[in-house]
């Protein structure tokens, strides 16, 4: 029995004696250390450019010399705590991995429960979007929705969410797909996705019909996703360097809630014009669970965002310890900072300030649940009764989860 984890961007091969890998009929250099061996990069592999991309490779490879079973378990250049849900990516998860996320969500697509995302996404509109609380909003509804999946049968009970990342390709050796694929969510187009249900009989997606906020949505069968290549990347990793560069969340917010996030949605075409059209794109986007793996890659951006701030500030107070108040100052729209307090009017976007406020409780999950035109919170989002506010998730970690990696592939700032 070998164990795998990647570690930035080197992988750890442990208790694996006599280690021959090959790959493309060439033996790939490996050099031992104490307790492990160890690949360092640079180990290309296609278009594996990422480190789970590199460990999927590895496996592959592996499986294909007659290994012993294989086992990947992450790791991060951070300390992990055990009792954190790690996210990893879904380009690199073992086959039982990527199959039991699938099933777990099809349980409760079966059981109703899915379509409840689908709906107080649709009511959101700008209390979670074209502002400040974005990336704060979205962080809680994916946490809702992995806890959940948690909780419906305790066979998932240690499912976590899977990214997305789209700046790669994620294709295999033979350039096959990792993630569009029949066996999972589907290709492109048009998708209709079956699975055999709890009772045993045969169970199909289907969007169910709703009056959102603004749009009334006809109840129809299967995804229907553009017809992208499913061997190209959605948006190239410049869109992402371009984003993180920023060191200020007034421009960071706005710039990757634009192009690496609405790209991405973009390509895929969910909830994004073909489907409904804006604003039935709110409405309809979360129908795709492709949703849940973008925005997973999203969060996983606004947490690298975070990790570049604090080295900054570390490079800018040489000696001194990270302040744990600097995050919250970070984070533009505090109003007990008049130095992050965008002036009201300066253009659309820094006059909506209702729920983005850094200590403004988000709809749904508020206690107030007035908000005109919108259902009450009960109605939408039982699966947490919390309140929330942009302040109380800053830090991930203390959210309950946290990343196997934080860089795209092909990053660089
Ligand atoms: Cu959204």
């Amino acid at each position: 029995m070998a164990s795998i984890a990647y570690k930035g961007n080197r992988i750890d091969i442990e208790d694996n004696n006599n280690l021959d890998i090959k790959i493309n009929g060439g033996s790939i250099p490996v050099e031992a250390n104490d307790d492990a061996t160890l690949f360092s990069s640079p180990l290309v592999f296609g278009d594996a450019a990422s480190p789970p991309d590199l460990a999927r490779a590895v496996i592959d490879a592996q499986s294909s010399i007659d290994a012993p079973a294989i086992v990947l378990r992450g790791t991060t250049d951070v300390d992990i705590e055990p009792t954190l849900n790690i996210r990893r990516n879904l380009a690199g998860l073992l086959d039982e991995d990527r199959n039991k996320f699938r099933d777990a969500v099809f349980l409760l697509k079966e059981r109703g429960e899915y379509d409840k995302y689908i709906k107080f996404h649709g009511f959101t509109t700008n209390l979670g979007h074209s502002g400040p609380a974005f990336f704060a909003w979205h962080r809680v509804f994916l946490r809702n929705f992995e806890l959940e999946l948690q909780q419906s049968d305790p066979k998932y009970a240690d499912v976590t969410l899977p990214y997305w990342d789209y700046t790669s390709a994620n294709v295999d050796s033979l350039n096959n797909s990792r993630i569009w694929r029949d066996d999972f969510f589907g290709t492109n187009g048009v998708v209709n996705l079956k699975w055999t249900g709890e009772d045993g009989s045969e169970k199909k997606w289907v969007l169910p019909g709703y009056k959102a906020h603004g749009p009334t949505i006809i109840e129809r069968d299967g995804i229907r996703r553009n017809t992208f290549p499913l061997t190209s990347r959605f948006v190239p990793p410049v869109r992402f360097n371009e984003a993180l560069r920023n060191t200020d969340y007034r421009s960071f917010e706005p710039v990757f809630e634009g192009q690496p996030h609405g790209g991405a949605h973009v390509v895929l075409g969910v909830g994004s014009g073909n489907d409904q059209g804006p604003p039935g794109g709110f409405a309809t986007a979360v129908n795709d669970p492709f949703f849940m793996l973008l925005h997973c890659n999203v969060d996983r951006m606004w947490a690298k965002w975070q990790q570049l701030m604090k080295e900054r500030w570390l490079a800018n107070n040489p000696g001194m310890e990270y302040p744990t108040t600097q995050p919250a100052k970070d984070y533009y729209w505090d109003k007990s900072d008049a130095a992050h307090t965008a002036p009201d009017n300066v253009d659309a976007r820094r006059a909506m300030p209702n729920r983005h406020n850094l200590e403004d409780e988000m709809w749904p999950w508020d206690a107030t649940q007035s908000h005109s035109g919108r259902p009450d919170s009960k109605l939408v989002a039982d699966a947490d009764k919390k309140i929330y506010t942009p302040l109380s998730v800053l830090d991930r970690r203390k959210f309950g989860y946290d990343y196997d990696n934080l860089d795209p592939a092909g990053f660089e700032v």
